[in-house]
C-alpha cells in the first residue's frame, strides 16, 4: 500500500490516532470533546476486536453461534463477540445516548432514565462485516456511522434519532482487519487512515488525506448474480469487460465491503451491489453499511449512488433497510449510472 504523503492540517508523520483526535478536535462543528471521546472509544473497541479476530484460528470461536440475526442470516460467533465488545465499550463509557447494530433487532437506548444524561450522539454499527469470510481467514471489517440526536438530550432516544439521512452524519469510518489492521475515518474534513502497530497497540497515521483516483481499472461485483441483475448493470459489466481504451478492467471481489472499498480507494475502482430480480433492494443496509461508506467515499473525492441518485440523500424509513449500492471512483460510478439510465427501469 502506498500512502499519500500530503499531510492534512494538524497532521504529521508518526502521529498517533490519539494525538490526531485531540489536535483536530477544533475542526468539529460542535467541539465539546464528546465526539473525540466517542472516536477514542471506537479505537479501543477496535483493538479488542482485532485481538479476537487475530486469534480466531486458534481457539474455538469459529462457526455459527446458533442464532439468526434480524435479516435471517446465521450469526458467526465472532459477529456476536464483536457486537458485544463495541456495545459494551460504548455503554460503559457513557458517551452515546443510543446504539443501533446490524446484530440487534432494535436500537438500544442508553441511560434513558437518567435526567442528567446529556450525551448527544447516536452510533450505528456493523460490528463485523463480511462475516462469510471469517472462517476462511479473509479480511473482515467494522463499519460505524455517527449522528447527533435530533430529539432533546436527557430524554430516551427514539427511532427518529436513527432514521436520519446520511448527509447528516458527523463522522463515519471503518476498521479493516487485514494483512494489517487499519482504522479509517472522516469527520467531514477528508479521510485519514491509521495503521495499528500490534506490538504496542497504537494506531499511527499512515494514510493521510486518502482519495479515490478519479477513475480506475477495477470492478467489484458478485458476478454469480449476473443473470438476476437489471439490464443497465449487465450492460455496464459488459462495458467493463470490453477491449477498448483502458479496458477490459480487472475484476476483484473479496466479498467484504470494507476490504473491497479500501482496495478500490487506494487503487481506483467501483464496488457494486445492485438490486436483482431476487433481491429488489439489493443486500446491503443503508444505515450502517452504505451511508458510512458513502460519506467516506464523498470525503475522498469518490461517489456513492443507489444507481439513480446520491446515497446520502435517501431518507431512511427502517433501521435495517437495504439499498442498491454503487460506490468508488467518481467517473466509474457516473458511467454505471449512465448505463442504468439508458436501460431504463427494469
Ligand atoms: P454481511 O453483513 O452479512 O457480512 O453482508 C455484507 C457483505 C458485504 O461485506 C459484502 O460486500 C457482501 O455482503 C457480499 O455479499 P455476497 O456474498 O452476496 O456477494
Ligand atoms: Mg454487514
Amino acid at each position: 500500500m502506498t500512502a499519500n504523503t500530503t499531510f492534512p492540517k494538524m497532521a504529521r508523520k508518526n502521529q498517533t490516532l490519539g494525538e490526531f483526535i485531540i489536535e483536530n478536535q477544533s475542526e468539529f462543528m460542535y467541539s465539546s470533546g464528546e465526539l473525540s471521546k466517542l472516536i477514542n472509544a471506537i479505537r479501543l473497541a477496535a483493538k479488542v476486536v482485532n485481538h479476537e479476530v487475530n486469534k480466531a484460528g486458534l481457539v474455538d470461536i469459529l462457526g455459527t453461534a446458533g442464532d439468526t440475526n434480524v435479516q435471517g442470516e446465521d450469526q458467526q460467533k465472532l459477529d456476536v463477540l464483536a457486537n458485544e465488545k463495541f456495545i459494551q465499550t460504548l455503554k460503559n463509557r457513557e458517551i452515546v445516548c443510543g446504539i443501533a447494530s446490524e446484530e440487534e433487532d432494535h436500537y438500544i437506548s442508553i441511560n434513558s432514565q437518567d435526567e442528567k444524561h446529556q450525551n448527544k450522539y447516536v452510533v450505528l454499527i456493523d460490528p463485523l462485516d463480511g462475516s462469510s469470510n471469517i472462517d476462511v481467514n479473509v479480511s473482515v471489517g467494522t463499519i460505524f456511522s455517527i449522528y447527533r440526536r435530533v430529539t432533546p438530550t436527557g430524554t430516551p432516544v427514539t427511532m427518529e434519532d436513527f432514521l436520519q439521512a446520511g448527509n447528516r452524519q458527523v463522522a463515519a469510518g471503518y476498521i479493516i482487519y487485514g494483512t494489517s489492521t487499519m482504522l479509517v475515518y472522516t469527520t467531514g474534513h477528508g479521510v485519514n487512515g491509521f495503521t495499528l502497530n500490534p506490538a504496542i497497540g497504537t494506531f499511527y497515521l499512515s494514510h493521510p488525506n486518502m482519495t479515490f483516483p478519479e477513475t480506475g481499472k477495477i470492478y467489484s461485483v458478485n458476478e454469480g448474480n449476473y443473470i438476476h441483475f437489471p439490464q443497465g448493470v449487465k450492460d455496464y459489466i459488459k462495458y467493463c469487460q470490453m477491449e477498448e481504451g483502458d479496458r477490459p478492467y480487472t475484476s476483484r471481489y473479496i466479498g467484504s465491503l470494507v476490504s473491497d472499498f479500501h482496495r478500490n480507494m487506494i487503487k481506483g475502482g467501483i464496488y457494486m451491489y445492485p438490486k436483482s430480480s431476487v433481491a429488489q433492494a439489493g443486500k446491503l443496509r443503508l444505515l450502517y453499511e452504505c451511508n458510512p461508506m458513502a460519506f467516506l467515499a464523498e470525503q475522498a473525492n469518490g461517489k456513492a449512488s443507489d444507481g439513480e441518485g446520491r446515497i446520502l440523500d435517501i431518507q431512511p424509513t427502517e433501521l435495517h433497510q437495504r439499498v442498491p449500492f454503487f460506490c468508488g471512483s467518481r467517473k466509474m460510478v457516473e458511467k454505471a449510472e449512465e448505463f442504468m439510465r439508458k436501460a431504463g427501469k427494469p
